[in-house]
C-alpha cells in the first residue's frame, strides 16, 4: 500500500503573511511529496511495503544499511507533524494542562519561549526543532536532518522545521524571525495540547 502526500489540514493561502502558499508550492507540493514518493520506491517489493509509517521510522532507525528508507520515512511524518503544528490565528500561549506543565517544567511561558527561540536558531545547518514529552518530563530537543523524537522514546507535541527549504522564501537568511513569528503567529497549541493529552 503505497503512501499518499497527506493534504494540508487549511488552505495553503490560510497561513499568509506569516507563511505563504508560495512556500507551501514548494515545501508541501515538492518537498514533502518528494519524500513520499522515494519512501514508496524504496520500500517497494521489500518488507517495509505494507508497515505502517511509525513502524519503518522505527525499523530503519539506526540502520546504517536502511539510512534512505529512515530519511525519507521520517521526513514525511515529521512534514505532517509540522502542517498541523501551525494554525490560522495560530501563536500566543497554550492553556489548561500544558500551560500549568511548561510553567512547571521551565518556570514560565516566557522561559519556555526564550529556549525554544534559542534552540531553533541555534541548530547548525538543517533539523528540527521539537517540544516533546520525555518520560514524563517536557524537553525542547533539536533533531538533525530527518531526525525525529519517536526513535528516542520521547512524545512529539509540536515542531518547528528549520531547514532552509521551510523559510528562505519568506524570510530568506532571518531564521530568527521566522521562528519568533512561529511563536507568535503559527503555533498550533491546541494540537500541541491534544498530544499532551494523549500521551
Ligand atoms: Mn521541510
Amino acid at each position: 500500500m503505497a503512501f499518499e502526500l497527506p493534504p494540508l489540514p487549511y488552505a495553503d493561502t490560510a497561513l499568509e503573511p506569516h507563511y505563504s502558499a508560495n512556500t507551501f508550492s514548494f515545501h508541501h507540493a515538492k518537498h514533502h511529496n518528494a519524500y513520499v514518493t522515494n519512501l514508496n520506491n524504496l520500500i517497494t517489493g521489500t518488507d517495509l511495503a505494507d508497515k505502517s509509517l511509525e513502524d519503518i521510522i522505527m525499523a530503519s532507525a539506526k540502520d546504517d544499511s536502511k539510512a534512505g528508507i529512515f530519511n525519507n520515512a521520517a521526513q514525511v511524518w515529521n512534514h505532517t507533524f509540522f502542517w498541523s503544528s501551525m494554525a490560522p490565528n495560530g501563536g500566543g500561549r497554550p492553556s489548561g494542562a500544558l500551560a500549568a506543565r511548561i510553567d512547571e517544567d521551565f518556570g514560565s511561558f516566557d522561559a519556555f519561549a526564550e529556549k525554544f527561540k534559542a534552540s531553533a536558531v541555534g541548530r547548525f545547518g538543517s533539523g528540527w526543532t521539537f517540544l516533546v514529552l520525555d518520560g514524563g518530563k517536557l524537553k525542547i530537543v533539536n533533531t538533525l536532518n530527518a531526525g525525529t523524537p519517536m526513535t528516542d522514546g520521547q512524545t512529539a507535541l509540536l515542531t518547528v522545521d528549520v531547514w532552509e527549504h521551510a523559510y528562505y522564501l519568506d524570510y530568506q537568511n532571518r531564521r530568527p524571525d521566522y521562528v519568533q513569528t512561529f511563536l507568535d503567529k503559527l503555533a498550533n497549541w491546541d494540537f500541541a495540547s491534544a498530544n499532551f493529552a494523549a500521551a
